[in-house]
């Protein structure tokens, strides 16, 4: 099978028998992942981090205990990994409750 131009100008070089076919290549990039971490201090309460991270992370009771010694112990820990929007919504409504409830614990988040 060959293929010719539909339509040809006359700055088109001359044909020499030679038919080049072109395959258009599409590049789509998937939007980058955020992680959201939380830190430790001295002074939060370790019952208000494991709800912290039931309310706002969708953690059972087990998994927010577990996830919350891991940040006490290691100084912190990745607690969920979204989407810029939803990151950035999480780190702001967790960062407002503890500041409501007057405790310094700090959520941050970075990207992947
Ligand atoms: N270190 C705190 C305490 O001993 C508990 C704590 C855990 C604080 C996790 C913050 O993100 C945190 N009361």
């Amino acid at each position: 099978m060959t293929f010719r131009p539909v339509t040809m100008s006359h700055d088109d070089p001359p044909e020499d028998g030679v038919d080049v076919i072109t395959k258009p290549v599409v590049k789509t990039r998937k939007p980058p992942l955020y992680k959201v971490l939380l830190l430790n201090d001295d002074y939060t309460p370790m019952e208000f981090v494991v709800h912290i991270l039931e309310r706002f992370f969708g953690m059972n009771a087990d998994a927010a205990h577990s996830i919350m010694l891991t940040v006490h112990m290691k100084g912190l820990a990745v607690v969920g990994v979204y989407s810029r929007e939803i990151a950035e919504t999480k780190v702001t409504q967790v960062m407002d409750y503890a500041r409501r409830n007057q405790h310094p614990l700090q959520c941050t988040m970075e990207k992947e």
